[in-house]
């Protein structure tokens, strides 16, 4: 098996500091969470930015200004959000692309979110997979339910994605694939072999998600974008306490765990 990367999504755009006081909002509270989690064992983030009043933003100055911090503290690998929040635009949510990041989340589908709709018109799909072209930027494809991954081969035909293709597998959003072991193993099936991939479980499904992937030969993701709490009715003070019970148990299966250098030889990722 590969080194196990960890990927740690820090903020996203739904939770609240009402939910949870642990999370980071603004460009600096964010940058100093991605230095936690570095030390704590991370070696990408998976960024979202808010604005002042800590609503989603895909500003590109404010991402430019969180990005240079963690540029200047740490080494880890950053990758932009380029699904932001329900209902923004496609020209709001592809932004953060064309500050050239090593890597950019590209959902290749449209999922019911919970009452709301996450929307992605293939022809958007194609426009944002363009842009990361553009700017050497690695596209990790959101999957969060099974006919994402056809589109993201479609996408291979028609030589907007190449090979070795990263998936993210997100189990357990309200209107998309549930979070069972069998719908990771359904998935993991559709995948070419040359693929790389990661897990990432929603609310309660995290930690056991997690520890599959962990054991399967993947990569995981943890993080307050997805969970918030440490275990049940205890929240996770911040998103290292997250990382570091990850680590522990990689130890504990003898799974160890990427450098950032390392995760960005597993990933292919741009030289730099
Ligand atoms: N906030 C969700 C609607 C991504 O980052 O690419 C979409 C999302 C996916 O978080
Ligand atoms: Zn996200």
């Amino acid at each position: 098996m590969e080194k196990l990367i960890i990927t740690a999504a820090l903020v996203g755009a739904e939770v609240t500091r009402q939910q949870t006081p642990y999370l980071p909002l603004s460009p600096r509270e964010i940058a100093n969470e991605a230095k936690r989690v570095r030390d704590a064992g991370a070696s990408i983030v998976h960024l979202h930015m808010r604005d002042e009043t800590g609503n989603p933003t895909q500003d590109k100055a404010v991402f430019a200004e969180a990005i240079s911090y963690i540029q200047v503290e740490t080494d880890l690998i950053i990758q932009v959000s380029t699904g932001g929040a329900v209902g923004m635009t496609a020209e709001e949510r592809v932004q953060p692309v064309t500050l050239a990041p090593e890597m950019a989340s590209l959902s290749t589908g449209s999922v019911n979110f919970g009452d709301e709709v996450f929307s992605n018109p293939l022809p958007m799909v194609r426009e944002f997979a363009q842009v990361c072209q553009t700017y050497q930027v690695k596209p990790e494809i959101e999957v969060f339910e099974s006919g994402m991954v056809q589109n993201a081969l479609n996408l291979v035909q028609q030589g907007l994605l190449h090979d070795p293709l990263h998936f993210n597998f997100v189990l357990g959003v309200s209107g998309g694939m549930p979070a069972t072991a069998k719908n990771l193993l359904f998935l993991l099936d559709l995948i070419p072999p040359t693929a790389t991939w990661t897990i990432s479980g929603m609310g309660k499904h995290q930690l056991g998600m997690n520890t599959l992937g962990i054991l399967l030969g993947g990569h995981v993701r943890t993080g307050l974008e997805d969970n918030i709490y440490y275990r049940k009715g205890v929240l996770a003070e911040g998103n290292a306490p997250l990382v570091e019970r990850l680590v522990k148990i990689a130890k504990h299966l003898e799974r160890p765990v990427a450098t950032p250098e390392e995760a960005r030889k597993i990933l292919s990722l741009r030289q730099k």
